[in-house]
């Protein structure tokens, strides 16, 4: 679409001038009043080209899919929410977001702060005094710009902001009337590149000397990767990092940070190899706490303890100790650390490289065997994942194993080129099995996890925008979806080759267990568990759901892995097309 503007300009044409040249693709949206300015510019003066407008049905929506598309390709989008109720609908995304480090830069309409511009009633609904404390506690920075210069150096500021390490999302409230009112004479949007984000570097120098001395001298060293990965780049790194020392790795699988199936990835058996780690290195982990410690008797209890042996040297390197927020205690326990590093992971692992290879190993034998052995480990205990979900093919409803063993198996049939653009959130569910039985290998596979209820479905979308003409899966709890169900709207709309799994147990399963928990410690009837809990009676149609958004479906719950088979080969034939219709299948599961 070309601009069709006219000859005036107008406040928000120049806001669109720094959004082209911040560079932002697309910006979701669900339209108001308080932002029509902008609107117009976007689509009339803009040419509705970068960005380009995502419709979508909920303001939550539309930052969940800032999310997936940050994750999937590192690049912030642009978010038009409506104030102030576009920003309060908005705001468990953007929770969300903060709490797993995605970057992006939230628009908010306001006033118009002048009483003598404000529309009788509706207007004066539509303005806050700072809006932004509505996002405050849990974005990077807001801000509530006034007049077209600082307009500007608001918006690059906050690129800056939320794309610096650790990434968040920012906010800013732009004036209604600044948006509308015609330009006196023009105004040049500075150049962006003259503003470039600040680079974090690779630590200081004697503490990552002193950590690739520790890492070169243990016995049985342990890299654990959580918010690492960024890119292709910075994986390889750490492949080459994790050969040269002999580590084991445990991945948390929040994003992609280390192959699936490389022969030191000892993810699933994180207990045991923190029971023997030395030395371990945390990289880009948020919740030190949580990484090393887990419950003390069973998931559900409240006690807790570590699994690393108390002489074990703990080294940290991620950003997060400089990022301090006392709103929410994301941070975890304080936990004792021999070193902590600040600087950018991947930066920091190019240097440790750099060090072990040129300092060589006198330990060569040791890290050898060591390997071997890390080597024979996980390629056992991946073929006791395969056998286990082959075992359980002939379940119905489908058990997750299966399901994830199913979907692998046509993939590789067919040789897609896949991505997996939401795999749900929970640690020990379809999440943990597609890394168990997956070979996932490439960056652009794996977004990652997470994200909590209500945004998987809109971070799915995301991470299929930043990946177009690749077949997007998204393994979909069902209460999740329901929270954002006309997600699947945006879907159709974006015609995105995407197959949506709904994970149909009929229930906010993880609940169950916790109903559970406590019914047993107290002695009181389990079987209760489940009122309050199970999306039952009525029972959702998912696939009706999906038709009437404009998408395909199977048009009946799938309940065994024969008939998933069969119908996965056209599924995935037809999003192969061009502008494809995305695809449901309602998939009847076993609630775990
Ligand atoms: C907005 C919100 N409300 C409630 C919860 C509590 N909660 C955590 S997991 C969960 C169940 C989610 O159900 P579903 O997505 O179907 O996944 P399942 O546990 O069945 O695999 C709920 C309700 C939450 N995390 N977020
Ligand atoms: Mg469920």
């Amino acid at each position: 679409m070309s601009s069709s503007a006219g000859k005036d300009k107008f406040g928000s044409d120049v806001i669109v001038d720094a959004m082209k040249a911040m560079g932002f693709r697309y910006a979701p949206l669900n339209p108001g009043a308080s932002i029509r300015g902008l609107h117009d510019s976007i689509v009339n003066y803009g040419g509705n080209e970068n960005p380009k407008l995502v419709l979508c049905c909920h303001e939550e929506i539309a930052v969940a899919i800032a999310s997936g598309y940050f994750r999937a390709c590192g690049e912030p989008l642009a978010v038009l929410v409506h104030d102030i109720e576009g920003l309060l609908h908005s705001t468990k995304a953007v929770f969300d977001a903060y709490l797993e480090r995605e970057a992006m830069v939230i628009l908010g309409g306001n006033g118009p702060t002048d009483i003598e511009k404000r529309r009788p009633g509706i207007d004066w609904q539509h303005t806050a005094l700072v809006p932004g404390l509505t996002v405050r506690n849990y974005t990077k920075w807001d801000d509530q710009p006034d007049g077209i210069v600082s307009t500007v150096e608001a918006l690059f500021r906050a690129y800056r902001i939320a794309t610096t390490d650790p990434a968040g999302p920012v906010y800013l409230s732009l004036d209604a009337d600044l948006q509308e009112k015609k330009l006196e004479g023009d105004f040049k949007v500075p150049r962006f590149a003259n503003y470039p984000s600040p680079t974090l570097g690779e630590g200081d120098l004697s503490s990552i000397e002193e950590a690739a001395r520790l890492l070169v001298n243990a016995a049985h060293p342990t890299i654990i990767v959580d918010g690492y990965g960024r890119d292709e780049s910075s994986v390889w790194n750490l492949v080459k990092l994790v050969e040269a020392t002999g580590a084991a790795v445990i991945d948390t699988g929040q994003r992609f940070n280390f192959p699936s199936d490389h022969p030191q990835n000892l993810s699933g058996l994180t207990e045991e190899v923190l029971g023997k780690s030395d030395v371990v290195v945390a990289l880009g982990v948020r919740d030190l706490y949580h990484a090393l410690a887990k419950e003390a008797k069973g998931h559900f209890s409240r006690e807790s303890k570590y699994m690393t042996s108390e002489g074990c040297k703990v080294i940290r390197i991620d950003t997060e100790s400089v990022f301090n927020n006392s709103w929410v205690a994301d941070y975890g326990r304080l936990t004792p650390t021999t070193m902590s590093i600040v600087a950018s992971e991947p930066a920091a692992v190019a240097k440790l490289l750099e060090i072990v290879l040129r300092v060589g190993n006198k330990n060569a034998s040791a890290i050898n065997e060591r390997k071997g052995r890390f080597a024979e480990l996980s390629s056992a205990q991946r073929k006791k994942w395969h056998a286990a979900a082959e075992q359980q093919l002939d379940r119905s409803p489908i058990t997750y194993p299966a399901l994830a063993y199913t979907v692998w198996q046509k993939i590789k049939q067919l040789g897609l080129d896949w991505v997996l653009s939401y795999p749900g959130y929970t640690r020990g569910g379809i999440n943990a099995w597609v890394r168990q039985l997956w070979s996932i290998t490439k960056f652009y596979q794996y977004p990652g996890r997470g994200g909590g209820t209500g945004t998987g479905i809109g971070r799915a979308i995301g991470a299929a925008l930043a990946n177009r003409g690749r077949i997007c899966i998204d393994f979909q709890p069902d209460g999740d979806l329901l929270y954002t169900a006309s997600s699947l709207w945006t879907a159709g709309n974006l015609k995105l080759p995407l197959v949506i799994f709904v994970l149909d147990n009929r229930s906010y399963f993880n609940d169950e267990e916790h109903q559970r928990a406590i019914a047993e410690d107290r002695g009181r009837p389990v079987e209760n568990k489940t009122i309050g809990i199970r999306i039952e009676d009525p029972n959702v149609d998912f696939s009706k759901m999906a038709e009437s958004y404009g998408l395909h479906s199977a048009g009946h719950a799938v309940s065994d892995t024969r008939s998933l088979s069969e119908i996965l080969g056209s599924v995935f034939e037809s999003l192969k097309k061009e502008n494809p219709t995305p695809f449901l299948i309602d998939v009847a599961v076993q609630p775990k």
